[in-house]
């Protein structure tokens, strides 16, 4: 696949040189976050605009202190609206080519196995704009293993693909041939009929293959870190995919529905869709895919200042992080010190890569003026985040899966030199 092949290129040392770093760094700072009371936060030059949508939040990068995100912080990216599900008439319907259709309720649920996952929810469209920069939020979530439901409810041998479908719905336009219609000459000899528009109501669904849904790291969510699960992140029950972008993972989930072939909803074959500009033997092709797993990456998230010594902070997440390195404008760069979080998971590092890493680079005392911070993951099997001009993101020509290497400029006052 091409985004291999250019990932590849990217390549930076063996898995052997990058094992090594690993272990150094586990005697690094154990917990950088949160900081230290005589600390000051330098505020980023380039802050971004307020986002133009309505019931939208996202995460000050700058104001991160905790390694799980107050849920009255967390990211919202609701379509729709923000549906108030009643829990004592709730039902979790699991229907379509099964044998035994279920019917749950929040307390049969509740009932099953329990189990929990630290996963860092990025929507796909973080960094795709300029105003879009906080789109993400860590959080140990809370419910019950999908596939044993799956299997309970015996999917069909016809059965190829699953959707969960949320509460929440919309009017979307399927077709809208006013471009068409304006495009045609007035005086063409037949009229061009205006009624063959079509916009439906449509509710929130996203699909996977029976092969994904059954992966044992999917739950059915009730619960966010240790509370239940805010209206607006999908009260009472969503699916958690650990590993995906934001899209997959259904809020306010109600049924569940097995089919014979690709669902081809909105969020599936329309919004959410990536689609670069490729070239296939010398020929301009497009290529469209449906927006599904996370991607490895990550983000300076602030600078501090302590007495005349700064620090650069951040996160990288999307995939296991074996090491981030930082560079200030045009320097070398620098390998930075990655927490290993032992104490926010019962004190065994998280390996799964399905939760965020907090780094710290010691910037010591630089020189005033404005400078660029710039920051670079690599996963365990020793990919790169990519840089700004790799052919795979060049080609991209959505803004979904904008995981590119990310630069903030911030200004040291002249009294610290
Ligand atoms: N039912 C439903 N589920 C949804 C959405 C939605 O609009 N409706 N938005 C999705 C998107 S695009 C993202 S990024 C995440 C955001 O989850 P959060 O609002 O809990 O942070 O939810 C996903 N699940
Ligand atoms: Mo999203």
């Amino acid at each position: 696949m091409t985004q291999d092949v250019s990932r590849r290129t990217l390549l930076k040392g063996g898995g052997a040189a990058l094992a090594g770093l690993t272990a150094l760094q586990v005697s690094g700072p154990a917990h950088a976050f949160p900081g230290h009371a005589d600390e000051q936060v330098l505020p980023w030059l380039d802050q971004p605009t307020e986002p133009p949508f309505p019931d939208t939040r996202f995460l000050k990068w700058e104001e991160l202190d905790s390694y799980f995100t107050d849920p009255e912080k967390f990211m919202i990216v609701s379509h729709y609206f923000n549906p108030a599900v009643d829990a004592t008439a709730f039902r979790l319907g699991i229907g379509g080519l099964v044998a035994r259709p279920q019917s749950l309720s929040l307390a049969d649920l509740k009932a099953r196995p329990r189990r929990e996952v630290t996963f860092t929810l990025e929507c796909s469209g973080n960094h795709g704009y300029p105003f879009v920069i906080g789109a993400i939020g860590n959080a140990r979530w809370a419910g019950t293993p999908l596939a044993p439901l799956l299997q309970r409810a015996g999917v069909r041998e016809q059965g190829t693909e699953v959707v969960f479908w949320g509460a929440d719905f919309g009017p979307v336009t399927i077709r809208d041939n006013s471009g068409v219609v304006k495009s045609l000459p007035t005086d063409a000899a037949s009229p061009v009929p205006t009624d063959i528009d079509l916009t439906i109501t449509e509710q929130f669904a996203r699909s996977m293959s029976l092969e994904e849904a059954l992966n044992g790291d999917n739950l059915l969510c009730y619960e966010m870190n240790g509370v239940p699960l805010p209206r607006e992140h999908g009260f009472p029950l969503r699916l958690i995919a650990p590993g995906w972008y934001g899209v997959a993972n259904v809020k306010w989930l109600t049924r569940i529905e097995v089919m014979d072939q690709r669902y081809a909803g909105r969020f599936m074959a329309r919004d959410y869709v990536t689609i670069r500009e490729q070239t296939r033997e010398g020929q301009t092709v497009w290529t469209f895919n449906t927006v599904k797993h996370a991607r490895l990456k990550s983000a300076p998230a602030k600078v501090t200042r302590r007495r005349n010594r700064y620090a650069i902070m951040g996160a990288a997440w999307g995939a296991p992080i074996s090491e981030v390195e930082v560079q200030v404008d045009d320097g070398p760069w620098r390998t930075a010190d990655l927490d290993d979080h032992r104490h926010e998971n019962g004190g065994s590092r998280d390996r799964s890569g399905f939760a965020w890493r907090f780094w710290t680079l010691d910037w010591g005392r630089p020189p005033a003026g404005e400078h660029t911070i710039r920051s670079r993951a690599y996963d365990h099997d020793g990919n790169l985040q990519p840089p700004p001009d790799d052919p795979y993101l060049a080609a991209k020509v959505t803004f979904w899966e904008s995981n590119g290497q990310i630069g903030r400029r911030v200004a040291i006052p002249a009294d610290s030199s």
